[in-house]
């Protein structure tokens, strides 16, 4: 009779941990896409300016007043509460040239509110260049790498993806993964974003067009250390529970 307890302990406490972690891998995730089809920025998107407009099923941020100092024009999803931002995509339009345009997208994440611990990349034009720019910061450490060339007056699917230990840049499908080693999948989350990036400097305002933003969102998964703690506990009380009787 003990020994079939004893089984069945071991059994529930191999279950649990092993939907814990199935769980967690598995964890796909969701993903939000505004295509500005019905004319609206349908939450979870946010977007600071009220200086656009949306026309054809496009997003026409305008550059200008009020936004043509240090400002950031953004769109995109913000998102707290440990969920993991880990891939933003977006159509964009080219417009230029303009060496002041930082237009491009964005993902990053935060562990603490101080924005200190954290990481970000950008996939931008860089009009000086010609090209596009890849860029990472890794908390310490700032990572760039040129891309192909662009031509203006076109459009351009881009994405970025956080993997498990690189970042992936995509430019109209073509993928280059880069910062193998480099770049760490987050074991918590204070504070996540994917998002068109807009950054006029230090006048002219910049115009963009964007369609097709989305971001695609799962669930942090736990150190492998917290994983056996949780497994202990579980052997912890699996082993009150059995003194009790
Ligand atoms: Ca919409
Ligand atoms: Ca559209």
């Amino acid at each position: 009779m003990e020994m079939v307890c004893k089984f069945k302990t071991i059994s529930i406490i191999f279950l649990c941990f092993f939907l814990l972690f199935f769980s967690a891998n598995t964890a796909t995730g969701t993903i939000y896409t505004e295509d500005f089809n019905d004319g609206n920025i349908d939450a979870p998107f946010e977007i600071n300016t009220t200086n656009y407009t949306i026309s054809n099923g496009e997003l026409h941020i305008i550059g200008g007043e009020p936004y043509n100092n240090t400002d950031l024009c953004e769109i995109g999803v913000y998102h707290f509460n440990g969920d993991y931002i880990y891939r933003v995509e977006s159509s964009l339009l080219v417009l230029g040239p303009n060496p002041t345009d930082l237009t491009g997208i964005s993902l990053q994440w935060y562990e603490d509110s101080n924005d200190n611990h954290g990481w970000k990349a950008h996939l931008k034009f860089d009009h000086t260049n010609g090209v596009f720019w890849a860029h990472y910061w890794n908390g310490t450490d700032a990572f760039d790498v040129n891309l192909e060339s662009f031509n203006y007056n076109e459009w351009y699917d881009l994405s970025i993806t956080f993997n498990t230990d690189s970042i992936t840049y995509g430019i109209n499908g073509s993928e280059t993964e880069l910062f193998k080693g480099s770049y760490q999948e987050p074991t918590s989350i204070y504070y996540s974003y994917g998002e068109i990036h807009s950054a006029i400097f230090p006048a002219d305002g910049v115009d963009v067009y964007a369609d097709n933003l989305s971001v695609y969102i799962k669930q942090v998964i736990p150190e492998p250390a917290s994983m056996f703690l949780f497994s202990f506990g579980l052997l912890g009380i699996a082993g009150i529970s059995r003194k009790k009787k």
